[in-house]
């Protein structure tokens, strides 16, 4: 009969579960029969990547090996600092262990470290979140043991006095513990940290730049970035994804001071587990908060191809102290979901004339007079370059090269409409200056590209080059 069929099934499994649970395995030695008597070394990754989802479905000992080191790197292009960190990198590498695991933890001192250093797991019920336990002098290690009781996505962090200064060296990073039932697979999963950084020379000042306690007091930073430098998400280094697929970030916040108004340009939050807690509790979220010393989990779908931008929407910090990432997507455009720029109107408020700038309508130049064209270009300008390129064309140290007196612009108008036409990316020198950024394709219209070039070549001491509407459309 049906029914006591199921039921029967029923006693079966939870049988096995007992057993599995007692740990005594007997004759089960098929997959699926494991015991928390089985050991593992934790398989520990480098942002942005993220360890394997674990596939047992029991509880286990993990061993974890972290080595605390201070080494000098590189802050932004030209800015080097010596950060304090857990393996080596900013953010320290992401551990994942399941629910209900018994980690036993090795923190190792490298014999070179000037500090001691230790250890506070957010998801280690005990105290100091296991700091109390792990303070290790250079050239030694502690061992100290923790259950995971409770899932959810942690920042680990550094204790020992100054903490505020082993956090705004660097010393953070993340912990998942992952649900005994783990959140439905996607496809991509990346880590990203966000941070902050406090210099004696403002943001850009070349060389190795030392500590600002005075700054990192007043909650001033110069810096504030993902994964521990301007540009580490950027360029050859942007995280990636295919139209179509499923995307989930493990975002964790190190401060020390900041709380991140977190969002992606282009995207909406399908999912939030709001805090980096287990409760999927909202949808469609555009900019989620992450505490300082707290996360969050957040998924979203990718429909169509380009690139998105990672913020913290406290956006001075994104344009001008570091905090930009990026998320390339590749694959076949989806008109039906975005179309791009279709058109493009004089918008006058009183209704008068209304004057069409498309690609299919004709605008000949000599209907609007030249110091209307330079509006134009002016008003496009502001619109889609002044973000990045900054009001007066002056650029950004180190990202965003300026357009004002620019010898790389002037040297050449046939390159600067395709850089207007296809983006640009790579390793490019402007008044001596390297830069080294993507900027992305931009959806003008062939007009859009004559006035704003015009506009841009007869501003800020440019050389006042003329672009043609002819030029533009033959080169691609
Ligand atoms: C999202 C940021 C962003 C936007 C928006 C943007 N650019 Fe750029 N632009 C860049 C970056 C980054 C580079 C340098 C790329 C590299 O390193 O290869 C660049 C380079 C350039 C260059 C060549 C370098 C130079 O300084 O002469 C020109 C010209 C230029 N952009 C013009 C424009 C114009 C005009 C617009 C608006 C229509 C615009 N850009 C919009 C980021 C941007
Ligand atoms: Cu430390």
């Amino acid at each position: 009969m049906q029914i006591s069929k199921k039921k029967d099934f029923l006693t079966l499994k939870a049988l096995l579960k007992s057993l599995v649970l007692t740990g005594s395995c007997l004759m089960f030695s098929l997959s699926g029969c494991g015991t928390a008597n089985s050991e593992e070394k934790a398989q520990l990754t480098y942002a942005p990547n993220v360890p394997p989802v674990i596939e047992r479905n029991h509880a286990a000992k993990v061993i974890v090996d972290l080595e605390t080191i201070e080494v000098q790197g590189r802050l932004a292009d030209g800015v080097e600092y010596t950060f304090w960190t857990f393996g080596g990198s900013v953010p320290g590498p992401m551990i994942r262990v399941r629910e209900g695991d018994d980690v036993e933890f090795n923190l190792h001192n490298h014999p070179n470290s000037k500090m001691p250093h230790n250890i506070d797991l957010h998801a280690v019920t005990g105290p100091g979140g296991g700091a109390a336990s792990s303070l290790t002098v250079p050239g030694h290690t502690s061992k100290f043991s923790f259950k995971v009781i409770n899932a959810g996505l942690y920042i680990y962090h550094c204790a020992t006095a100054p903490v505020g200064m082993h956090i705004a060296n660097g010393m953070y990073g993340l912990i998942y513990v992952q649900p005994e039932d783990e959140l439905p697979k996607v496809d991509k999963e990346y880590y990203v940290v966000q941070s902050e950084f406090y210099t004696r020379g403002k943001n850009g000042a070349p060389g190795l730049q030392p500590f600002s306690m005075e700054k990192a007091v007043e909650e001033n930073p110069d810096y504030v970035v993902f994964n521990g430098s301007v540009g580490s998400l950027v360029g050859d280094r942007a995280i990636t994804a295919k139209t179509g697929e499923s995307v989930r970030l493990f975002v964790g916040n190190g401060g020390p001071n900041l709380i991140s108004s977190f969002h992606v340009i282009g995207e909406i939050f399908d999912n939030v587990y709001t805090e980096g807690g287990t409760v999927l509790n909202q949808h469609n979220v555009q900019t989620t908060l992450v505490p300082a010393g707290g996360s969050a989990i957040v998924e979203f779908k990718v429909d169509v191809p380009g690139t998105l931008i990672l913020v913290d929407h406290s956006i001075f910090r994104t344009f001008n102290k570091g905090a930009l990432g990026m998320l390339k997507v590749e694959g076949e455009n989806r008109p039906e979901i975005y179309s791009g720029k279709q058109n493009d109107e004089v918008y006058l408020p009183e209704g008068a004339a209304i004057q069409r700038l498309v690609n299919e309508v004709k605008v000949a130049p000599k209907e609007l007079s030249e110091a209307d064209l330079l509006k134009e270009g002016a008003r496009i300008y502001n619109a889609n370059c002044s973000a990045c390129h900054m009001k007066e064309g002056q650029g950004v140290a180190k990202v965003f090269p300026p357009l004002a007196g620019s010898d790389f612009l002037n040297a050449d108008k046939t390159r600067a409409i395709r850089i207007l036409k296809n983006g640009l990316k790579g390793e490019i020198t402007v008044n001596g200056n390297k830069y080294n950024n993507i900027m992305p394709q931009l959806e003008l219209s062939d007009e859009d590209i004559v006035n704003v070039l015009n506009y841009v070549y007869s501003s800020w001491n440019n050389k006042a080059l003329k672009v043609t509407l002819g030029e533009v459309k033959s080169i691609h």
